[in-house]
């Protein structure tokens, strides 16, 4: 079998960059070891810069978006007890959009299917061959059968677990890497949300943060530690829990109900580099990880996908190698500046267990100015939002 750019994993960079591609009559394959619906059952981003929703404009698929997301113009952050706006339109002219990224994953699966263009789902043994050279081969098992693809380029959007960069000599990549004493425990459920804007919540007891998928159905976090349990979280203990987290205003309009997911994430920085070997191309959560705490993870991954597309087009159409060959250094740019920011968002906002008195004053520090300064205020707004290009 031969295409031209073989695509590794079916998540959002994946099922974007395809889209993207196929619209310039550029061939394109997508390998993915999970089914589709398992991957539609994976609850993760709720909020969506510019970036992704111009890019889902630009794949065909953004119609259902525009109907059905939620525009966002600022969000709260609610302090040991009070409450605090950051207004994103005034401070930047800019809003974000609450959209599920399971939504954005099924309009995308919908385009993908109604063009033609093929996808593999439960492949196995993904091989990744010949990237050093100018004829790189993916190699897969379905139903116990081998296939192996030939192409001129192999884009890993396989995610943090993914074989795209183990396949990468480790003489020739260089990882940085932080972990976070804590993790979050995240609930959805058919009930309306507290507040039509996020709350992300600093306490004593940890942090939460109340998001929404829908005005009927809220998504719920709560800072835990990494040796928790999730059957030791029954419904209820997760909701008194949040109730003291929150402000009297939240409690008395938080409505709770049966959970219909549960599931705890470690919290993790971790980048890549370079993103480009030879003729493999790193995208999305396969070279970078954020902490979820600055809503950035499925944003970075429509921002490589932006740069990515655009040099495979720019390659085909005008066989130039320009943006190929600055693509690592595009990506990774936009890359550390996010990093920055959720790494700042996640220490500002949580409660760490080694954390000294100094430590939690100057946390406090950081809030204050925040709510205080016009300037500091902005420049959370307009990272929040995303940087301009
Ligand atoms: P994905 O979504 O992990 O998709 C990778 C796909 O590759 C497949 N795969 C393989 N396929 C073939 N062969 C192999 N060997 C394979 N190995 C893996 C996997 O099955 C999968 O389908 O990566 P991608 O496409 O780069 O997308 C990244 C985003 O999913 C991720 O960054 C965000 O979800 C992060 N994130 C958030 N991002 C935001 O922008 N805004 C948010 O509000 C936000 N909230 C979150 C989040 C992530 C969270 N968790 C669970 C980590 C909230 C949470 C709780
Ligand atoms: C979510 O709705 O899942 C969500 C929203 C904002 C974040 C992280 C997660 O910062």
């Amino acid at each position: 079998m031969r295409t031209q750019v073989a695509i590794i994993g079916a998540g959002p960079a994946g099922l974007l960059l395809g889209q993207l591609l196929h619209r310039h009559g550029i061939d394109n394959i997508i390998l993915e070891r999970q089914t589709p619906d398992y991957v539609l059952s994976r609850i993760r981003a709720g909020v969506i810069e510019q970036v992704a929703v111009d890019l889902l404009d630009e794949a065909g698929a953004g119609e259902r978006m525009h109907r059905e997301g939620l525009v966002h113009d600022g969000t709260q952050i609610l302090a040991d007890g009070v409450r605090h706006r950051i207004d994103f339109r005034e401070l930047t002219g800019k809003t974000v959009l609450v959209y599920g990224q399971t939504e954005i994953t099924r309009d995308l699966m919908e385009a993908r299917a109604a063009c033609g263009a093929p996808s593999v789902y439960e492949v196995e043994d993904v091989s990744l061959h010949d990237f050093d050279g100018h004829k790189p081969r993916v190699r897969y098992r379905k139903d116990g059968r081998e296939t192996e693809v030939e192409c001129d380029f192999i884009a890993g959007c396989d995610g943090f677990h993914g074989v795209s960069r183990k396949s990468v000599p480790s003489d020739h990549i260089k990882t940085y890497e932080r972990v976070y004493p804590f993790g979050w425990l995240g609930l959805l459920s058919d009930t309306p949300p507290v507040s039509d804007e996020l709350i992300y919540v600093r306490h004593s007891l940890g942090f939460a943060l109340c998001s929404m998928r829908s005005p009927t159905r809220s998504r719920y976090y709560l800072q835990c530690s990494l040796a928790e349990d999730i059957d030791a979280w029954p419904d209820d203990r997760f909701w008194s829990e949040l109730r003291m987290r929150l402000d009297r205003d939240a409690r008395d309009k938080l409505v709770t109900g049966r959970s219909i997911e549960k599931s705890i994430a470690p919290l993790r920085s971790f980048v890549a580099e370079p993103m480009r070997f030879g003729r493999l191309f790193l995208a999305g959560d396969a070279a970078h990880i954020v902490p979820p705490t600055g809503a950035k993870g499925l944003n970075l991954a429509a921002s490589d996908v932006r740069y990515l597309s655009q040099a495979f087009i720019d390659f085909y159409m005008s066989k130039s190698t320009a943006g190929i060959d600055h693509y690592s250094s595009r990506a990774l740019a936009r890359v550390w500046q996010a990093e920055r920011f959720s790494w700042w968002m996640t220490t500002m906002l949580h409660t760490f267990p080694e954390n000294s008195g100094f430590d939690q004053k100057l946390q406090r520090a950081e809030l204050d100015y925040v709510f205080r300064s016009k300037v500091a205020a902005t420049a959370l707004a307009e990272q929040y939002v995303g940087l301009p290009f």
